[in-house]
């Protein structure tokens, strides 16, 4: 009988041993699955949190397509840099660029860097770690001939070498793709911004503790990343928020009135518009008279400095022509505006914004004086409405309508295409989750170029 209870006895302890390590196991398990259910909810939170950020963006985006201000051209940066931030129940988001060097709230403008499939390669040279032959790779990626340049590369080079893929012969669609150029090394391309998110990560700031290579210096080289970008567009529509007028098939009497000119004024724009090889941004150095007659050429770069302004914004260029037909610069600033050569048809690589463009493009690409690169960098940051008119930046000291003139063909004032980082953080655990979207806000409903998520 004793010996049988015993035996009882172990097996009832044994049991309860068991019993205890089963619910031991289940308990660890259902903390872990309880755990592991906090994370997924904090992540779905930090998601929705950068996703909240996005369509605030978006939202005043699309505000400011719908209510333009021709008067400020900063209407809608400050809006967005205001409402960077943002705080929600369970998260909040936050939304930041790099621009030469510096962090800024709010989405990158694309229209502050040169847009790679509009930069010619006398410009692109001009970029620091650029070389001939690179340049040259680049044009023949783009065009679309298979001639390559002296020192480029078209099909028959990617071919020989192996590489699985064959130039485009077309516009780049992203900059990323600059990398499968020859010749183009990631390192120039992106600089510390290894994951091209614009911002600056952790691992892009801690020397050689992580990939990539940086210096550490809590600051973000962006390589061509910061100067370069593939997703500027043009739109239809100028700062008034009306389609721009096609000269080409416009009557005198609608750009008369859009431009503030007079009949005769536009008669002879008209005229000139409807030439071959046509450029808006002539007007800037020669008189309209003389370039609706067909006589556009050469003549005013022989002598630099002759056609100077004189004193309150006016412009004399053209002493032997009527009156009637010459133009104040403020006249050819609304021109540039509302204007075009051609029908719009569809969106092209876009132009950079006066107001955001950045200053390595200023001085690195266009190799203006660094003087007057800052001139222009402070004055535009010390206007609140920024600059809404291409003439005002002829007050600028040191800026002559020779000087911008050439480069006016890559301005504009206002921009379409921005790139929202938005990153989202949970209020529970901390997590973070980011959102990279490019957003074109020129249609309503405002597109997205590009979507993200790393
Ligand atoms: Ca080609
Ligand atoms: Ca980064
Ligand atoms: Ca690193
Ligand atoms: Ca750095």
């Amino acid at each position: 009988m004793r010996s049988r209870r015993g035996s009882v006895l172990a097996i009832v302890i044994w049991s309860i041993a068991i019993c205890a390590a089963v619910a031991a196991t289940v308990q660890v398990l259902a903390t872990r699955q309880s755990v592991m259910g906090m994370e997924s909810l904090a992540r779905v939170q930090a998601r929705w949190a950068a996703r909240a950020g996005v369509e605030t963006m978006i939202a005043i985006m699309e505000y400011h397509t719908e209510n333009p201000d021709a008067t400020d051209a900063l209407a809608l940066i400050k809006d967005l840099e205001n409402n960077s931030a943002g705080e929600l129940e369970t998260g909040t988001y936050d939304i930041r660029h790099y621009l030469d060097g510096v962090e800024w709230a709010g989405p990158l403008d694309e229209h502050s860097k040169m847009n790679i499939n509009l930069v010619p390669k006398a410009l692109l040279i001009n970029m620091r770690e650029m070389t001939p032959d690179v340049a040259d790779a680049i044009a023949d990626w783009r065009d679309a001939d298979e001639d390559a340049g002296l020192l480029g590369a078209e099909g028959e080079f990617y071919r020989n070498r192996g590489i699985g893929y064959m130039p485009r012969n077309a516009n780049l669609r992203s900059f990323g793709e600059m990398e499968l150029i020859a010749g183009v090394w990631p390192e120039y391309a992106r600089g510390e911004d290894w994951n091209l998110n614009g911002r600056l990560d952790p691992n892009e700031n801690d020397g050689d503790l992580s990939w990539p290579e940086d210096d550490g210096d809590g600051k973000l080289n962006q390589g061509w990343s910061g100067i370069l970008t593939a997703a500027s567009r043009t739109a239809p529509q100028g700062p008034s928020g009306l389609p721009k007028i096609a000269l080409r098939s416009a009557t005198p009497e609608e750009v008369a009135e859009r431009c503030a000119i007079s009949a005769a004024q536009a008669s002879s724009l008209i005229t000139y518009a409807n030439q071959q090889n046509a450029r808006l941004e002539l007007l800037l150095t020669r008189p309209l008279a003389t370039l609706a007659q067909g006589r556009g050429g050469q003549q005013q770069n022989q002598q630099p400095g002759r056609t100077g302004r004189s004193s309150g914004g006016q412009t004399r260029l053209n002493q032997g022509a009527s009156a009637d037909a010459s133009l104040s610069m403020p006249q050819i600033g609304t021109i540039l505006n509302e204007c075009m050569i051609d029908e719009f048809t569809r969106p092209a690589p876009g132009r950079m914004n006066i107001n955001t463009v950045s200053s390595e493009v200023l001085t690195e690409v266009f190799d203006l004086n660094p003087k007057l690169a800052e001139s222009i960098v402070s004055r535009r940051d010390a206007r609140p409405e920024g600059i809404t008119n291409m003439s005002e930046l002829l007050e600028i000291p040191g800026m002559t309508p020779q000087i911008l003139e050439p480069i006016a063909r890559y301005l504009d004032v206002q921009s379409w295409v921005f790139t929202i980082t938005a990153r989202g953080q949970a209020k529970s655990l901390g997590t973070e989750a980011e959102m990279i979207v490019t957003v074109n806000r020129s249609t309503l409903p405002a597109t997205i170029q590009e979507y993200r998520e790393p």
